[in-house]
């Protein structure tokens, strides 16, 4: 058999409906993180449309009280852990980075597709209960005492809880994924000044991920507790603290913020080099500003809490740390911008994008850095200009750069280029749309209106800027239509792409588009920062893998130097029936205490098939030809 076939054959995972849940490899798997991350963005851009539509005029009806505080939660919620955090962090990094380490796979592959089904799993139990009138209802921090079991009664918080569990628990297991796979996969010769600026993005923001996460659960499950078996955690008359849970909602909550706009700084500083024809600027400066916002960006989480009345001496550090952090996101800016001066700038449709990412999301920045000043805060308070705030920074550090990295390897995903001219008529429209909508809300704020509110009185003339705000809306939508008929457009007719479109640097453009399921052909290696712009023209290749079992050569941290051979797991369904089970624990103890042991014995079991000691095939193959001969 040719090389390539038995190569084929050893890494495709199997075809057909059944197949389909036994899949492992990390394209299959990032592709469905990439299109159910999507579809909770078009999920929770609806619930926008409704609400632009409610606020379009004082006094509307179009929706209830009620109704309108379930959507505004369902929204916030399904846009953070739904749609950014899994799209930016966990469906970008499952696809591209081994690709850009150049390896054939993920590490901890069956997790992987564990990972998935458990986010997934979570997205569904959200929207099954708005569908049935239980959609949370209490802002997507859910604040005690309001989501607590007075002021809460029924399911509506419980569904929040849990949801927050499945998903920070499939980021989480990416999260161990990613760091793994850039410290121990790299091509020999990635040292660690190598690695792509994006793989860094994503693993310091995995680091972050395990850091912030575990505090949400927490909180989340404390909650969950308080309301199902009466625990007092968040009471304070019988000795518990209400405060205590806003400290661990945003001890994750402000490092989620880093978490979703990191990524999309990985995307920018990618697309600026690549399209100024040039090496990045200041690539040790990039990297170290981003550790430097993910280490200062654990201890500005009071910042979101200085209306609690805190003690001035503290509120002051964290006004200071607002303002410090600041430093090390302008680094970056001041970066690319030497990027561009110095390069020949090629205005693509990913970098029109890029660009818009500076221009909305330092707008974003710069009201952030007023409202870290306590007595501006307590002035705008809970008005429209936090909404107007958190879009910037939120569409601004990750949409934008989405639809950039989007236009970008969409053709080394689909071995097809997306129109240009459809492009640019995507990105103005969702530029002029986005600032319609969005710039108002800064002056309502000012002007006093309160967020989270479902109207106003027409005496309070905020009819006509809202009527503004609401149009935008009608801009972003045929947008986001035209991305969506362009792809579809693209898989049929777009021109073929190539190894390479782009001239880019990177190690995933060395392959085919879409790579072949083992990834390379060759496994490369790497001779400087820019792999391909920097390759010999002798560049050697990895040798010496046994090909015929899911064989990857494992490097050292440091400089990437081989160090051994490990095998990776086939195809299974176990991931997959483990999901299951875990959700089965989750969603059931929502509803009794009782159901807690049977389906944790079940959950323990499947993990006990999962981890049984099992020789690798490649063994199993040698012993029985051993025995053959
Ligand atoms: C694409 C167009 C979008 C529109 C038109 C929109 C509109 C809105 C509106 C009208 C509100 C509620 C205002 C109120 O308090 O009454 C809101 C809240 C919110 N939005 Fe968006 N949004 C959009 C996209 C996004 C994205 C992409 C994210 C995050 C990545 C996001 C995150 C949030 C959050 C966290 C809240 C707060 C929910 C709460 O108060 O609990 N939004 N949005
Ligand atoms: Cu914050």
């Amino acid at each position: 058999m040719n090389r390539l076939a038995n190569l084929e054959r050893v890494w495709k995972d199997p075809s057909g409906f059944w197949g389909w849940f036994t899949h492992v490899n990390h394209r299959s798997i990032g592709k469905r993180y990439m299109v159910t991350a999507f579809a909770f963005f078009l999920a929770g851009g609806v619930l926008a449309a409704l609400m632009r539509i409610q606020l379009s005029r004082p006094e509307n009806h179009f929706l209830g009280p009620d109704l309108y505080n379930q959507i505004f939660t369902t929204h916030g919620s399904t846009m953070m852990f739904l749609f950014a955090v899994p799209m930016m962090f966990e469906a970008l990094s499952v696809y591209l980075v081994p690709l850009m380490v150049g390896n054939r796979n993920i590490c901890f592959p069956r997790l992987n597709a564990y990972s998935y089904y458990v986010y997934l799993a979570g997205g569904l139990l959200l929207y099954a209960g708005l569908f049935v009138n239980t959609g949370p209802d209490a802002g997507w921090f859910a604040y005690v005492p309001l989501s607590g079991p007075d002021f809460t009664p029924g399911k509506r918080s419980d569904i929040w809880a849990q949801m927050i569990t499945f998903t920070e628990l499939s980021a989480l297991a990416v999260a161990v994924e990613v760091i793994i796979t850039t410290f121990k996969l790299r091509a020999p010769g990635m040292s660690l000044n190598r690695i792509p600026l994006f793989v860094w993005a994503q693993a310091i923001v995995a680091f972050m991920v395990i850091f912030a996460m575990p505090a949400v659960m927490l909180s989340s499950t404390m909650l969950l507790m308080d309301r199902t078996v009466n625990t007092h955690f968040f009471n304070p008359a019988e000795g518990g603290d209400a405060i205590l849970y806003q400290h661990l909602f945003w001890f994750f909550g402000h490092p989620e913020v880093y978490i979703i706009f990191i990524p999309g700084t990985g995307i920018v500083s990618t697309i600026i080099s690549t399209f100024s024809r040039r090496r990045i600027f200041g690539y040790t400066a990039i990297l170290l500003s981003m550790v430097g916002t993910a280490f200062v960006g654990f201890g500005l989480w009071v910042h979101h809490m200085f209306a609690t009345g805190l003690p001035q001496m503290g509120e002051s550090f964290f006004t200071a740390a607002s303002l410090m952090v600041v430093i090390a996101s302008g680094t970056q800016v001041f970066c690319w911008l030497v990027t561009m001066w110095t390069g020949k700038v090629v205005l693509k449709t990913p970098m029109l994008f890029a660009l818009a990412f500076f221009f909305v999301f330092v707008m974003g920045g710069l009201t952030g850095v007023l409202m870290a000043s306590v007595p501006v805060d307590l002035q705008i308070h809970d008005t429209f200009f936090i909404v107007a705030h958190f879009h910037y920074v939120l569409i601004g550090g990750a949409v934008f750069p989405l639809f950039g990295a989007l236009y970008y390897w969409m053709p080394k995903i689909t071995g097809r280029m997306l129109n240009e001219a459809a492009g640019k008529w995507h990105f103005w429209l969702f530029f002029i749309g986005f600032n319609m909508t969005f710039f108002p809300m800064h002056i309502l704020g000012l002007r006093g209106m309160p967020r989270r509110v479902y109207t106003y009185s027409s005496s309070m003339h905020w009819g006509s800027l809202n009527m503004l705000a609401s149009t935008g809306v009608v801009f972003m939508t045929a947008a986001v239509l035209i991305f969506i008929a362009n792809f579809f457009w693209h898989q049929k007719k777009g021109e073929l792409a190539g190894n390479n479109p782009w001239g880019a640097a990177t190690l995933e453009w060395a392959t085919s588009s879409p790579p072949p399921v083992y990834n390379f052909a060759e496994l490369p290696t790497v001779n400087g920062r820019d792999a391909l712009w920097d390759a010999l023209p002798n560049q050697p290749i990895v040798e010496g893998l046994d090909e015929d079992c899911r064989q990857v050569l494992m490097t050292r941290v440091m400089d990437a130097d081989p160090d051994h051979r490990d095998e990776f797991p086939e195809a299974t369904p176990v991931p997959f029936i483990a999901a299951i089970a875990t959700s089965g624990f989750f969603i059931s103890t929502i509803f009794t205490a009782k159901a807690f042991f049977p389906t944790i014995i079940v959950v323990g079991i499947v993990f006990l098939i999962w981890y049984w000691p099992r020789r690798q095939p490649s063994l199993r193959r040698r012993e029985r030809e051993i025995w053959e001969h």
